[in-house]
């Protein structure tokens, strides 16, 4: 299954709902609020959210493409690190989210991110680093990569009855 980040196309719908998880490394440093803080400061409604500890057999849910894409060592990094602690889920909902989400994210490695990208701005670690310690990059948050991707993810993460409809203030100025 084809998981790389696409760019948006005139079918997709323009609100979005999409998957973003701060990873046990940006929840033990403690800067779950400065990054919440980036996506409300956009006007992403925030529909779920909750800490969930998950274990390895969860991570292979959620990461069940990254063998194909990336091979076994890279998986078994990713499920240890997933893992180590507890995480904060939630769900974003907004204008192209998916796309717009990623963008703030930043790519995959922090060392090589764009300045102001949430990976480049919190964190400094690289793929040599990882692989010399046998970890996955400690890239502090997750965020799902295609529609197709947040679809099968917030499905994984959360219940129809921990999403929440409701109006922010932000949805007078941009709806
Ligand atoms: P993404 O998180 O930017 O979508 P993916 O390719 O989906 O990146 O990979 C999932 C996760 O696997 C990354 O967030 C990162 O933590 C880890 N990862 C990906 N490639 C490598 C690698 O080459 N070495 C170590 N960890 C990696
Ligand atoms: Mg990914």
């Amino acid at each position: 299954m084809a998981t790389e980040q696409k760019k948006e196309e005139k079918s997709d719908p323009i609100i979005q709902r999409t998957l973003v998880i701060l990873k046990p490394d940006a929840v033990q440093r403690a800067i779950a609020g400065r990054i919440l803080q980036r996506f409300e400061d956009v006007g992403f409604k925030i529909v779920g959210m909750k800490m969930v500890w998950v274990d390895e057999a969860f991570g292979k849910k959620h990461y069940f493409d990254v063998e194909e894409r990336h091979g076994p060592k890279v998986l078994q990094g990713l499920l240890k690190n997933i893992s180590e602690g507890p995480v904060i889920a939630m769900v974003l909902e907004g204008v192209a989210a998916v796309e717009q989400v990623r963008k703030m994210v930043g790519s995959t490695e922090p060392k090589s991110a764009a300045p102001g990208t949430i990976r480049a701005d919190f964190s400094q670690h690289s793929y040599a680093l990882a692989d010399a310690k046998q970890v996955g990059v400690k890239n502090v948050v997750h965020a799902s990569a295609s529609l197709k991707d947040a679809a099968y993810e917030i499905n994984l993460w959360f219940r129809p009855d921990e999403l929440h409809t409701y109006k922010t203030v932000h949805e007078v100025h941009v709806f």
